[in-house]
């Protein structure tokens, strides 16, 4: 008796330890979690209504639908088109993979003439995530929140309510930091639902650059304090070095508790419904499992369904561009210019540095059951596992020709502990759609020989060439037409190439030297005319291995009701529609100085407020 019963205890204290919740997961995830979501997600009633109906649940269609579900007398709905996210979304050094499988609605763009040369058909790759959890359960986890003076630019151009000091306390809001050496730092908040940590799992090569880039002048920095100049290692939305997503941080924890906000994954939404002569939004119409539904909403309907299907939804549903909309045959119900303006952070893969090391790259080869045991079975977030999809360091940089303030940076060169060559030529390569062929001549040497080598991402905070965005038909199932027209401004070009120098200098200081870093010298295939380090050679290599970090804004722009370059108001509201908001980084005026995930999650935190003043405020006005 007393044998069974202290089995029991002990049977029980392993159930609640960390390493017995960590397997159980990991079984529960190890696809089980898709296929039970298929048969788990409830059957939609068709007309229901709901207060607020969110489309899309990405990182600020989930932050938002947790946030207005919070106040119980109020019924939320978010639809989202994908599913829920497996055992791979949670390993943070698989992040390249990821944009192979479902969960990507794996766009590209229209043949590009002055970029993505070294892209089949010169087409640049434009993942999206589509899944619960959106392009946050997909990302590179990189946490990134901007530059004040680019919130402060918002507030100036019209958005009012979007200056920093304004805007800041929405970032702290979702924060919950586990970060070294900043426990005490006013910039970061430790309670919030995100997590946002270091990263456990750091290369000689991370240490080198810090410091080598402190040796040739760029100051040690928090990039998301008070100066974001300066080198720093990344900072990850992981939590004990796994991903921590939109759908982790706000929908897992509350999806079961509150009985008042419904999900239906697998649920794409066709169009909103909106009234042509009151101009209010009044549902949406979806399909789930290939059946056809419409959902009514008595308050509002928000679309979060990131910068591309955003403004795809607003233009089939009749806002949008006249001309546009008048050659697919949709009904015109309010002009206005969406998907007109699109800005992206199109960077340049390289330089790439060969290196004296061993066994810091990490190549499929090098990762040891020892690696998977521990991520596995132990909770260790120490092991490669944990990388982020190879990123380590960050550096905001100024370039000589700068024409902003000195605490605006102008470039980031981003580290990664190795490049295209260390995944052998699978994820990486297929998902940025490169040529095998220049894979083969520029890449394959480094995989065969086992080179240990890094690489520095250079990417352009402040891009000029603006493109566009639209349809060409009015099948809701069809791609968007998407024309980012990168370098179409050749400054562009000249910013990047000021970028690939100041990293080039890095790689010169003696903190590097002791690593025996030098630069890889094997020619881009099509610039081999040029002399190998010349200007000219790195603007045909910008231009061959151009390279998007996916932080398309601006297509649903905001500004003020009168600027006719934008779709939506400070409240985020259509202009000339009622009860139609956007809600996620389409919204987003400028190109930030800054990776766009952190930036979303704000959006979904200040959209709530700004809905829950004005419904809350209105309370007694409503019955
Ligand atoms: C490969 C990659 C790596 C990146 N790495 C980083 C990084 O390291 N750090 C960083 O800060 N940023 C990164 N970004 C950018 C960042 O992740 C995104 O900008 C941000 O997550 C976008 O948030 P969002 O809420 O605007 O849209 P999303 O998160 O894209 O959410 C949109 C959601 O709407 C759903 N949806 C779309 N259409 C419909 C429809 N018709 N019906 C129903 N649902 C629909 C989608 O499936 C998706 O879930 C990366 C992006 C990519 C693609
Ligand atoms: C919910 O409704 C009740 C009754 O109408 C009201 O007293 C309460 O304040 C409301 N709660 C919130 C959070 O709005
Ligand atoms: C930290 O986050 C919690 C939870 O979201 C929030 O209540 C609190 O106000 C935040 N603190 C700061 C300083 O923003
Ligand atoms: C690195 O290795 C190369 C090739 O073996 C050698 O020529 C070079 O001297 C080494 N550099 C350092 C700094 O060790
Ligand atoms: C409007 C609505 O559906 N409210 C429900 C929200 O969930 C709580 C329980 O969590 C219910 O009591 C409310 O009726």
């Amino acid at each position: 008796m007393e044998f069974v019963s202290l089995a029991l205890t002990f049977v029980a204290l392993w159930l609640s330890s960390t390493a017995a919740n960590t397997i159980l997961d990991n079984i529960f995830q190890l696809g089980l979690a898709n296929v039970i979501e298929q048969f788990n997600t409830p059957t939609p009633q068709h007309n229901a209504a709901y207060d607020f109906i969110i489309v899309g649940g990405g990182a600020a269609g989930c932050t938002l639908a947790n946030r207005l579900s919070e106040n119980p007398n109020w019924s939320v709905v978010l639809l989202e088109a994908g599913g829920v996210e497996n055992i791979a979304h949670r390993i943070p050094i698989t992040a390249g993979f990821l944009q192979g499988t479902h969960s990507n609605w794996g766009y590209k763009s229209v043949p590009q003439k002055l970029a993505c040369f070294g892209m089949n058909n010169n087409e640049c790759a434009l993942p999206r995530g589509k899944i619960l959890g959106g392009t946050s359960s997909i990302n590179y986890m990189i946490y990134n929140r901007g530059n004040r003076r680019d919130y402060d630019g918002w507030a100036a151009a019209g958005s009012k309510g979007w200056s920093y000091d304004e805007v800041l306390p929405y970032f702290l809001k979702s924060e919950n930091a586990q970060l070294s050496g900043l426990e005490w730092s006013p910039y970061h908040n430790h309670s919030g639902p995100l997590n946002v940590e270091d990263v456990g799992y750091r290369t000689q090569f991370s240490h080198a650059f810090v410091l080598g880039a402190q040796q040739a002048g760029h100051p040690h920095t928090d990039y998301n304090g008070e100066s974001q100049v300066g080198v720093s290692y990344v900072q990850a939305t992981t939590q004990n070095g796994r991903r921590h997503s939109a759908y982790r941080a706000f929908i897992r924890p509350v999806r079961r508790l509150r009985r008042n906000l419904s999900i239906f994954t697998f649920a794409q939404v066709l169009r909103v419904l909106v009234d042509p002569q009151t101009k209010v939004a009044y549902g949406v119409e979806f399909l789930h499992q290939k059946k056809q539904y419409i959902f009514k909403a008595h308050k509002e309907v928000i679309l979060s369904a990131g910068a591309f299907n955003s403004p795809q939804l607003l233009m089939l549903s009749g806002i949008g561009p006249a001309d546009n909309l008048n050659a697919i045959g949709i009904p015109v119900i309010q002009e206005l210019p969406v998907g007109k303006r699109m800005y992206d952070h199109m960077s340049h893969i390289g330089p790439v540095f060969l290196t004296n090391t061993t066994g810091q790259t990490t190549y499929p080869t090098s990762i040891t059951l020892s690696d998977i045991k521990r991520f596995f079975l132990f909770g260790d977030r120490n092991t490669r596992l944990s990388s982020i999809g190879g990123v380590e360091c960050l550096a905001f940089v100024k370039i000589p020709s700068s024409q902003r303030p000195p605490d605006w940076p102008d470039v980031e060169l981003i580290t990664v502990l190795g490049g295209m060559a260390s995944d052998d030529g699978t994820g990486l390569k297929e998902g940025g759609n490169i040529r095998q062929d220049l894979y083969d001549q520029l890449y394959l040497p480094l995989q065969l020989a086992r080179q240990e080598h890094f690489t520095v991402l250079i990417m352009d905070f402040h891009p000029r060439s603006v493109g566009r965005l639209w349809l060409h038909n009015r099948d809701p199932l069809r791609w968007p037409i998407i024309d980012p027209k990168y370098f179409s401004n050749e400054e562009d070009i000249e910013h990047l190439l000021e970028g690939i120098k100041a990293a080039i200098r890095i790689g010169e200081t003696p903190a590097m030297k002791s690593i025996g870093a030098r630069l890889y010298d094997k020619p881009v295939p099509g610039c081999e005319n040029y002399l190998f380090g010349s200007d000219d050679y790195w603007r045909c290599s910008i231009r061959t291995l151009s390279y998007t970090l996916h932080h398309q804004v601006a297509t649903c722009r905001m500004g003020s009701p009168t600027d006719k370059t934008t779709v939506v108001d400070p409240q985020l509201k259509v202009h000339g529609i009622r009860k139609l908001r956007v809600v996620d980084t389409s919204i987003i005026p400028f190109p930030p100085t800054a990776h766009t995930n952190a930036p979303a999650f704000m959006i979904g935190e200040k959209a709530a407020d700004l809905i829950r003043g004005e419904w809350e405020a209105n309370f007694w006005l409503q019955k």
